[in-house]
């Protein structure tokens, strides 16, 4: 199939059709005026003939929609380039070979739903022994020492703990993002660890649903990972960049 990747747009039924499906709630009150107020909306967001496909009645004065339409927009997807996490992929038993034949010690890694955030379910897919989607956690890799804090874990005793345990990474995952509460906490995490001399010790990861390897990076951190991330992920970027640490380190001496 012939794809302009200069010009695209979505695809429903045929190519190009444009067809999206939107949902979306509005502060009025369930009724036709509501479903005319949710047409003309799409219509201005660039949607050709929208159609409700579905309204109900959130009650208070709030109504929930489903519109379907046409997209009259395009993106130019062959100039596109994101930052992502570069690092070549291994699984659970290549990633323990790794770290005994090329690092040569036990890894150490601290996990931490970090700030008020109470989410721990994130950060125990990444670290916990039982694993998640199929993959163990980081607590289950015979080459890793991992400790998983659990969560409202304040930056300070996250810190305390890195110094103590001397660990190698640490993992931070942010899952509520009202009010841009997760950028002024893990903002914070690095001007502490820079305050405290350990900045460039440590590899500073951060994690959550919405995050990504740009944002990370803005923020001071050395990767983020997004949505449906697994530990493989994760300890394939550790190890692999650790060792490039550790390569360069014997190259400066
Ligand atoms: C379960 C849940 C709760 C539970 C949490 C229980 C627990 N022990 O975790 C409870 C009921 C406590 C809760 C409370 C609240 N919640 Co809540 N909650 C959810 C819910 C339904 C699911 C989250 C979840 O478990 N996802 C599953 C995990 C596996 O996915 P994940 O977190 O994305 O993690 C993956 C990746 O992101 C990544 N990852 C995550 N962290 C990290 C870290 C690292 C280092 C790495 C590498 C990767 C990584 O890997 C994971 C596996 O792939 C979401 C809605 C939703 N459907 O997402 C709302 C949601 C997150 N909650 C929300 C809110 C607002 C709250 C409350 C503020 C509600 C309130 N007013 O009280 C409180 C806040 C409590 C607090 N202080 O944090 C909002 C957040 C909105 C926002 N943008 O900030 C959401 C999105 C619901 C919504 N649509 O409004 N919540």
């Amino acid at each position: 199939m012939n794809v302009d990747f200069t010009r695209i747009k979505p695809y429903g039924d045929t190519m190009n059709d444009g067809a999206v499906q939107l949902s979306f709630s509005l502060p009025v009150p369930c009724g036709e005026e509501a479903r005319e107020a949710a047409r003309r909306l799409a219509s201005q967001m660039g949607l050709e003939e929208p159609q409700v496909y579905h309204m109900a009645d959130l009650g208070e004065n709030f109504t929930y929609f489903i519109v379907y339409g046409a997209c009259i927009h395009t993106v130019d997807f062959s100039s596109i380039r994101v930052p992502k996490v570069d690092s070549k992929q291994m699984d659970y038993y290549r990633i323990n070979q790794f770290i005994r034949e090329r690092i040569g010690r036990k890894v150490v890694v601290i996990g931490a739903c970090t700030g008020t955030d109470a989410h721990t379910v994130g950060i125990d897919a990444i670290m916990n022994m039982k694993g998640y989607d199929g993959e163990y956690g980081l607590e289950r890799y015979p080459e890793m020492e991992a400790y998983n804090l659990g969560s409202q874990v304040p930056n300070e005793e996250m810190l305390a703990k890195a110094m103590e345990l001397n660990a190698d990474a640490l993992l931070v995952s942010q899952v509520v993002t009202q009010k841009g509460v997760h950028i002024a906490n893990l903002t914070n995490l690095v001007e502490l660890a820079e305050a405290e001399g350990i900045r460039n010790r440590l590899l500073l990861i951060c994690g959550g649903p919405r995050i990504n390897h740009e944002m990370a990076l803005e923020l001071g951190y050395d990767a983020g990972f997004g949505p449906g991330s697994l530990a493989p992920d994760v300890a394939s970027y550790i190890v692999h960049e650790l060792e490039r640490r550790i390569r360069e380190k014997a190259k400066a001496r």
